[in-house]
C-alpha cells in the first residue's frame, strides 16, 4: 500500500461538514484513512483578502498511484461543487497531495512533496500533529524541525466546535 498525506481545506460555506465530506470521499475513493489531524481554523495564506480557512491533514493508505489518486481527487473536488478560483482564492475545497511514500515526483500535472508545504504553517502545523517524524525527501528534514524553521507567521489554532457554528 502506499501512503500519502492530504492536506484538505476550504473557507467558503459549511467548512466543517465540507471537510468531513471530503474525508468520507476520500476514504471510499482512494484508500483507507489511516490518520487524520485534528481541524485547524487557519488566516488566509497569498495575497487576496477572504475568510479563515479550516484545514486538516489525513493519511490515506491507497493502492493508487500519485497520478491515480490526483484523478481521484480532482473528482472529489468536482463532485464538491469546486469551480475554478483565482490562484489562492476562496474555495469550498481543496485537496493537496503532501507526500507520496518518499517519492520525489515532478511532472506537468504533479509536484511531490508539494513545493510551498514547508512554509505554510496551516500546512506545517497539522502535519506535525499526526507525523512529526515525517522526513521530507527532498529537504532531508523531519516535519518537526520544518515548523520548528517556517518562516510563515500566520495564525493555525486549533478549531472546536464549541467557539464557532462552521
Ligand atoms: N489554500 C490556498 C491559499 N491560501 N490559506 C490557508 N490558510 N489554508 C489553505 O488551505 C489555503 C490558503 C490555496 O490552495
Ligand atoms: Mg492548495
Ligand atoms: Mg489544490
Amino acid at each position: 500500500m502506499n501512503k500519502a498525506y492530504l492536506l484538505t481545506g476550504g473557507n467558503m460555506g459549511n467548512r466543517v461538514e465540507n471537510l468531513e465530506r471530503a474525508r468520507t470521499l476520500v476514504g471510499a475513493r482512494a484508500g483507507h484513512v489511516a490518520a487524520a489531524s485534528s481541524l485547524y481554523e487557519t488566516s488566509a495564506w497569498g495575497n487576496v483578502p477572504q475568510p479563515d480557512y479550516l484545514n486538516q491533514v489525513l493519511l490515506c493508505e491507497t493502492p493508487l498511484t500519485a497520478a491515480g489518486l490526483l484523478a481521484v481527487i480532482m473528482e472529489i473536488e468536482q463532485d464538491m461543487g469546486r469551480f475554478r478560483q483565482e490562484k489562492y482564492g476562496p474555495r469550498v475545497i481543496d485537496i493537496d497531495i503532501l507526500f507520496f511514500n518518499d517519492e520525489i515526483i515532478r511532472t506537468d500535472a504533479l509536484t511531490i512533496p508539494h513545493p510551498r508545504l514547508h512554509l505554510r504553517n496551516f500546512t506545517l502545523e497539522p502535519l506535525n500533529e499526526i507525523a512529526p517524524h515525517l522526513v521530507h525527501p527532498v529537504l532531508g528534514k523531519t516535519v518537526a524541525s520544518l515548523l520548528a524553521e517556517s518562516p510563515d507567521t500566520l495564525d493555525v489554532k486549533k478549531f472546536s466546535m464549541e467557539n464557532s457554528r462552521s
